[in-house]
């Protein structure tokens, strides 16, 4: 199948997912255009069967805000005609659901027809999208996908509560690829990081409000009472620097380690111990999905669809949100137990290969040939 992918191109979970699912659709030889606004993150090199497309809103002094939505439409009309694309597949609702309906509106005035398909992640539902500038339009690129998916059971349920939703929303859950997250211990690096033996506590993310940051450098103070301990912050972003306060108002030093944005996460989860993630809100999380690939069991918050993914007092522990001194107790009870530490890491592991990408992409390919197919059928019934 001849696919388009739109998403954003940067660390986010949303584009990360995107272009995995892309680069695998590729491998099983479908032909995959990215369209995007810079190549992807997670896209590098010369790949069989995949194709990109950039999106280069252009500059004008009339405009304040470059109007990339309008760019987006044009290269999707002109990429979908030239290319004879035959599914587009939109990740992150705003503004792409949208942004490929017009296209689409375009490409139908000339009499091309095409599919789309609009993947929700999360925020483009629970935090943004619901907020009254986007809602109407959000509501209107959902309900007039041919298909939509959303990652988690709690962000399909979410969005049916939110908005008035006149269709189905598949749950087409996140992925990881277990031969890249598979444990494969570095001594040598974990050394240089815990020259003295203490336990590597990790978290990764956009270090946005809504992770709720500080409480992992709270938790992080709590474990480190206890335990001698390294705390790695993978990732940037806007509370960077209230972090780095914080952290030297808990005196805890040179044991926080900001490391910033990083490609190769799984060599550092497979030498960590614990893995962090008290977020306010998580539709899925694939973050602590690629931990759990990585045997590291996590602390989590009990909130979204992160119960979905990590099994309380199994593969880590879920705590209420904010609820710090749970979560520290749960962090020293995992580490003052080697048994359970184990355990918990071989139930990890376990765990995530329900979430192979193996398993999960036939699942995508099996909804794009019925979106596809009952596209056709609706276009022959109007036509
Ligand atoms: O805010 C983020 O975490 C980034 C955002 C994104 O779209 O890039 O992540 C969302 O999508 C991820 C991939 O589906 C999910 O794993 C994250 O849980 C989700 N983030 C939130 O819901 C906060």
């Amino acid at each position: 199948m001849k696919i388009g992918i739109v998403c954003y191109p940067t660390y986010g979970g949303s584009g990360v997912v995107a272009t995995e699912l892309g680069i695998n659709l590729a491998e099983r030889g479908h032909n995959v255009h990215f369209i995007t606004y810079r190549r992807p993150a997670r896209l590098s090199g010369f790949r069989k069967n995949i194709f990109y497309h950039e999106v280069n809103p252009i500059d004008y002094p009339l405009f304040d805000y470059s109007p990339y939505d309008s760019a987006l439409a044009s290269k999707l009309v002109d990429v979908v005609m030239y290319e004879k694309l035959e599914l587009l597949h939109v990740h992150y609702a705003i503004p792409h659901a949208t942004v490929a309906y017009l296209a689409k509106m375009i490409l139908r005035s000339k009499n091309i027809h095409i599919p789309i398909i609009t993947t929700l992640h999360g925020t483009d539902i629970t935090l943004v999208g619901k907020d009254p500038s986007f809602a109407p339009v959000v509501e209107f690129g959902i309900n007039e996908s041919d298909g939509v998916t959303a990652v988690s059971r709690n962000l399909r349920d979410d969005t049916l509560e939110q908005f008035s939703i006149k269709r189905d929303i598949e749950v087409i859950p996140n992925f990881i690829d277990l031969k890249r997250f598979n444990r494969h211990d570095k001594e040598h690096f974990r050394k240089a990081i815990t020259p003295n033996g203490e336990f590597l506590i990790t978290h990764t993310s956009n270090f946005r409000k809504v992770k709720r940051v500080d409480d992992v450098v709270r938790i992080f103070h709590g474990i480190s009472k206890k335990f001698p301990s390294k705390l790695l912050l993978v990732g940037d972003g806007p509370e960077r620097r209230n972090l780095e306060t914080l952290s030297r108002e808990l005196d805890l030093g040179r044991d926080v380690i900001f490391l910033g944005k990083q490609d190769a996460i799984e060599e550092l989860l497979a030498v960590s111990d614990l893995f962090l993630i008290p977020s306010q809100s998580e539709s899925f999380g694939l973050a602590a999905l690629e931990a759990l690939a990585c045997g590291v069991p996590v602390i989590a918050s009990n909130t979204g669809g992160l119960p979905e993914v990590v099994k309380e007092d199994h593969s880590g522990f879920l705590c209420e949100v904010g609820d710090v001194e749970s979560m520290v107790t749960a962090a020293n009870s995992l580490l003052e137990n080697p048994e359970k530490l184990a355990e918990f890491r071989e139930n990890a592991r376990k765990q995530a290969a329900n979430y192979d990408i193996s398993r999960i992409v036939p699942i995508y390919e099996a909804f794009y040939c019925q979106v596809v197919n009952n596209f056709g059928k609706m276009n022959k019934v109007e036509g």
